[in-house]
């Protein structure tokens, strides 16, 4: 089971304007900035606006837009920033084992370059 959301993450700050991001992408329920320490060339984060604190709350709790929303949005989101021609690969930590550092539901979009068959 997923830990209480905890509405001082620094997602939730961007979310709320209290700390600026690179936006690439915004929807009503999604949205999505360039990592601050990308792994490749190009490391976008996309995340729900609602208090998720990964995929396992947001996967029982979300309601069928929010879902079809961000959905919509990762893949709007590498479009955007021009991966999809060459492909890119999506990952999200999920607590703990996954080594998840920010208690905020974040899809990585990495591309740019030829991925190892692990990137985290
Ligand atoms: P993780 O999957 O929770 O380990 O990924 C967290 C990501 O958030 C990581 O790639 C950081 O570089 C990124 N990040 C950020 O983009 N802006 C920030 O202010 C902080 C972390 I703190």
């Amino acid at each position: 089971m997923a830990a209480a959301y905890d509405s001082n993450n620094i997602f939730a700050k961007i979310l709320r304007g209290e700390i600026p991001c690179k936006k690439v992408h915004e929807t009503a329920h999604s949205l999505a900035f360039h990592d601050i320490n990308p792994l490749s060339p190009v490391h976008v984060l996309v995340i729900p606006k609602g208090p998720y604190v990964g995929f396992d709350d947001f996967s029982a709790k979300a309601s069928n837009d929010e879902i079809a929303d961000y959905v919509k949005a990762i893949g709007d989101a590498a479009r955007k920033v021009g991966v999809d021609a060459d492909g890119y690969r999506l990952l999200s930590n999920c607590g703990a084992n996954a080594n998840q550092e920010v208690p905020h539901l974040h899809v990585h979009i990495f591309g740019g370059r030829v991925l190892g068959r692990m990137l985290k």
